[in-house]
């Protein structure tokens, strides 16, 4: 799938671009079966251990870890794109159909960077340890790059694994303000955030449900957020993050890599076990002292 003079015209004065399936199944089932798979292999253990009742094997992907999470939350860490390191994951991040839309904003040398998860946003209050991550108050993700990046064009890819429904906190975002800069940022409960009150004033924010197989483009500067999720359903997301190789991810200490390269396909990495050696020594060096963001936490 290519985009046409007209999407990409879209793109550029609304900073952002909703695909309606762009994917099929078969390019999202593979990264879905693996994760089916590491639950029920946690909950198979968790039984084995005696620390669950059931397998609840009968639940969809959509509602199996809540009901596992309601007896017991262990199952619930290290399910991020980093941490789980899958290889349908792995390979999902060069999907063909994903890459072609991609190279036409970004161009035919792409990066994939470091700044990306696979989020399973559960009903608020069942997140262990209290706050959630995918909460996302108000930023631009432009924020979230140390200033280095700042120049430059980084494309944030946005795609459930299952339904996104507004009430389960699917994305909104603020159209057309992408190209104003930088807004003010700082960290409130670990998390990134602009000052809602004087920044968002007078915004009229769209709220995108998504399907399976939908596909979210956005700028780096475009605002949004996602709300907590007040329903049964566990919203599966991936966010990934694409741009011209050579250009700086603005996590310096991950590892970001060629996923595409018409002038070098020599240098694309296309080995699993690398990428995995390569986030275990990023993760064991604990970002070398660096912090993930330029910005104050919010007293
Ligand atoms: O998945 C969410 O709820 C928020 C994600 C986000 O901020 C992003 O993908 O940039
Ligand atoms: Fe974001």
């Amino acid at each position: 799938m290519t985009l046409s003079p007209t999407q990409v015209a879209q793109f550029e004065q609304d900073g952002y671009l909703l695909l309606r399936g762009a994917l099929a199944d078969a390019d999202l089932d593979p990264v879905i079966a693996e994760y089916e798979a590491h639950i029920s292999r946690r909950a198979r253990e968790m039984m084995a251990a005696g620390t669950l009742s059931e397998l609840y094997a009968d639940q969809p992907f959509n509602r199996r870890l809540i009901a596992i999470c309601r007896e017991n939350d262990a199952i619930y860490d290290g399910l991020d794109i980093m941490h789980f390191r899958g290889r349908a994951s792995f390979e999902f991040l060069a999907n063909g159909t994903l890459l072609d839309i991609v190279e036409n904003l970004v161009g035919p040398e792409i990066t994939c960077s470091p700044v990306q998860h696979t989020r399973a946003k559960l009903p608020a209050g069942l997140t262990p340890k209290g706050g959630d991550p995918h909460v996302a108050p108000w930023h631009q993700d432009g924020g979230a790059y140390q200033p280095a990046t700042d120049p430059h064009f980084v494309l944030t890819v946005w795609l459930p694994l299952s339904a996104a429904t507004p009430e389960n906190g699917c994305m909104q975002l603020v159209p057309r303000v992408h190209a104003r800069g930088m807004m003010q940022h700082h960290i409130k409960h670990n998390l990134l955030t602009v000052n809602d009150d004087e920044q968002m004033a007078g915004a009229e924010p769209v709220t995108l449900p998504m399907d399976k197989g939908d596909l979210l483009l956005m700028a780096k500067g475009t605002p949004h957020r996602s709300t907590a999720n007040r329903s049964d359903t566990v919203r599966w997301s991936m966010d990934l993050r694409y741009q011209k190789t050579g250009t700086p991810s603005g996590r310096p200490y991950y590892p970001d890599f060629a996923v595409r390269s018409r002038s070098h396909p020599d240098s694309v990495l296309r080995d699993y076990d690398e990428w995995c050696r390569l986030w275990v020594a990023a993760l064991d060096g604990q970002q070398q002292g660096q912090s993930a963001y330029r910005w104050k936490v919010a007293p």
